[in-house]
């Protein structure tokens, strides 16, 4: 059995230096190493040997075990140096050439057009104020003046969750859930971006749109502080040039009301299919805060005065962008979305 053993180790070591690649070293590991390998082997037939041989072979056994697998270490070291070698050798990487551009998103023309109101806003001191989308009745409708049985209602057709809880149909709960947590001594001057839901579906009107609204409440604050402001966000929105007018109106939560109009972006006011004739575009609502809103939602109409506001995102986007479908915002279409 000892000759045995020397000449595999012979045979082994011979093999393992002609080894020229990593896969011919494996199998020849395998060969003389694996389970059912040449040395495992040998190492079974060891149940033959006399008590005082076995201690003697088996020791020569890992011997040659511990030699092969050095021998093996070694020449794979050496075998996947050489073939690093080789392929540096061969490989020719062009370094001047352009690496590949990922492709760039950006943000949607919606978004685009909310940063700019929210900016203008904010810089004549307003702060951003936000609420749940899923809203209860109480602060979507009773605190803004509009209770259960009112007419106007019906010019909000809503999505309800349960009698009491329905998908806010404005932003105005925030201002009614703003008021109630601020001191009404205090004054309060912020703009109630959101999304905000109701039942409608055409080429202006969608289900789920986005709104800006916003609040000042103050004392003294007049009619003049609410036009002065609104000019001055339409003419920062549109330019200088554009007109604007102030129309009587009504809204439950104000008192006076009116709808504000610039003249015609597209047709600078001649006249057009957009602006149907009239020279004029609508794009806001506003007026004084109704004094039953005041009180309901703390704040003394004897001391204090506020005006608010209303605008549609998608509608201001259409006219500042030139869009004529609505629905383009929610389509997702790329050919669309890369214009901006
Ligand atoms: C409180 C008090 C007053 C919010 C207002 C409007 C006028 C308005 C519409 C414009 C187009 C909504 O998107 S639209 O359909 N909005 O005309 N909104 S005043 O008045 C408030 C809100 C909250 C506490």
């Amino acid at each position: 059995m000892e000759q045995q053993l020397k000449e595999l180790r012979e045979s082994a070591v011979i093999e393992l230096a002609k080894a020229d690649s990593l896969d011919m070293l494996n199998d020849l590991r395998v060969k003389y190493l694996g389970k059912k390998g040449s040395l495992t082997s040998i190492l079974r037939g060891m149940g033959a040997l006399s008590a005082e041989e076995r201690p003697r072979i088996g020791q020569i056994v890992n011997e040659i075990r511990a030699e092969l697998e050095g021998v093996i270490e070694a020449k794979g070291t050496e075998l996947k140096e050489a073939e690093l070698t080789k392929r540096l050798a061969s490989e020719r990487i062009d370094v001047t050439l352009p690496g590949r551009q990922p492709s760039e998103g950006h943000r949607h023309p919606l978004t685009l057009t909310l940063e700019r109101i929210k900016e203008i806003f904010m810089q004549l001191g307003f702060t951003v104020a936000e609420g749940p989308e899923v809203e209860q009745d109480y602060y979507n409708f009773e605190l803004l003046n509009l209770p259960k049985d009112h007419p106007a209602r019906d010019m909000q057709d809503s999505f309800y969750i349960t009698e009491e809880i329905l998908l806010r149909t404005h932003t105005s709960p925030i201002q009614a859930r703003t008021m109630q947590a601020a001191n009404p001594n205090d004054p309060v001057k912020i703009i109630a971006p959101g999304k905000v839901y109701r039942r409608d579906y055409d080429a202006t009107h969608s289900p789920m749109f986005t709104q800006v609204e916003g609040l000042l409440i103050d004392k003294n604050i007049s009619f003049a502080d609410l036009k002065g402001t609104l000019e001055l966000f339409i003419h920062q929105m549109f330019g200088d040039n554009v007109g604007v007018r102030f129309r009587p109106s009504f809204f439950p939560f104000t008192e006076p009301s009116a709808e504000v109009d610039i003249s015609c972006v597209i047709c600078g006011g001649k006249g057009c299919r957009v602006c149907k004739g009239t020279g004029w575009l609508e794009i806001l609502g506003s007026g004084m805060v109704h004094p039953n809103v005041l009180k309901m939602n703390n704040f003394d109409p004897e001391k204090v005065s506020g005006f608010a506001f209303g605008m549609g995102v998608e509608r201001i986007a259409m006219l500042l962008y030139g869009i004529d479908d609505l629905r383009l915002f929610y389509d997702n279409d790329l050919r669309f979305l890369r214009q901006f």
